[in-house]
């Protein structure tokens, strides 16, 4: 079991909107100020979706690349890009996210009912997105939001080879109405299924996202939180930022007698390098 945890704060996404959140980042500012306290908190991997001036998701080159300049200068964060978008994103746009030179992305290994949507990943299309990462030097993290998703994470590796960096990080992406359910069965079934020497993080996403978090922890993988994933803190009661999530995931990490990676300790244990 690896002897501390990395925690990834994924804390705007592309669903929630800022006049029903307030708390939730959407400027370069609030982001850049939740980060330095994310990181503060016990995070070492930023997973980011910006939003436009109008707080709507965007995948715009030039802003993505402002942000991570910023992000860069101002925390010590691993930056993952999302490429994963809002599911109206086009996959051209999708795929432009790594000229913006991120650490990380996230490739999401399949297609999934998303709540009354459809988030796509074609085949054609992760095999691409993944391939560009090879070349470009930006270290994936497998987003798998169901057991299917792991059997293409295994073509993927299969066909392409390893990943920039040489270590398979997954994502358990879980509780999405359409997914995979956030429960414990579900999440052991899933770990079973990874390729050997695979790490993993998990995520649940709403109520599903204490579950999943103690689950994670008992069977030693790493935690993603955040207001991506769930606005809440508890029932009845609106997280006030992605801060306290973060927190909330470092003391139960650090009762659980695996205290939060830092994120030089991040870099190594992902294979990221350090672009300062
Ligand atoms: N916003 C979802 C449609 C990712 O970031 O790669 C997709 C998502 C996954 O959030
Ligand atoms: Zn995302």
């Amino acid at each position: 079991m690896t002897p501390s945890t990395l925690i990834t704060v994924a804390p705007t996404g592309a669903e929630a909107a800022k006049h029903e959140v307030p708390a939730l980042p959407v400027t370069l500012e609030e982001l850049v100020a939740a980060a330095k306290e994310c990181q503060q908190a016990g995070a070492a991997v930023i997973h980011v979706h910006i939003r436009d001036q109008d707080a709507k998701p965007t995948l715009d080159l030039g802003r993505l690349t402002e942000t991570v300049a910023a992000l860069r200068q101002c925390t010590d964060l691993i930056v993952q890009l999302s490429t994963g978008g809002a599911v109206t994103d086009p996959f051209g746009h999708r795929l432009r996210v790594l000229d913006a030179g991120p650490d990380a992305c996230s490739v999401t290994c399949g297609t999934v009912n998303f709540g009354d949507e459809v988030f796509s990943n074609p085949w054609q299309f992760i095999r691409d997105l993944y391939q560009r990462t090879q070349q470009l030097g930006v270290v994936p993290e497998f987003e798998l939001f169901d057991l299917g998703h792991i059997a293409t994470l295994h073509r993927l590796l299969g066909e392409s080879g390893p990943p920039s960096g040489g270590h398979v990080h997954c994502d358990l992406v879980m509780g999405v109405p359409g997914g995979m359910p956030g429960d414990a069965a579900t999440l052991v079934a899933a770990v079973a299924a990874l390729p050997a020497g695979a790490t993993w993080s998990a995520t649940g996403i709403g109520r599903t996202t204490l579950p999943v978090m103690f689950a994670a922890l008992a069977a030693g993988g790493h935690l993603r939180v955040g207001m991506e994933d769930t606005l809440s803190f508890a029932r009845g009661r609106p997280a006030g930022g992605n801060p306290e999530l973060v927190e909330r995931a470092a003391t139960l990490a650090a009762h659980a007698q695996r205290p939060p990676m830092t994120p030089a300790q991040a870099r190594a244990f992902l294979g990221v390098r350090d672009h300062r």
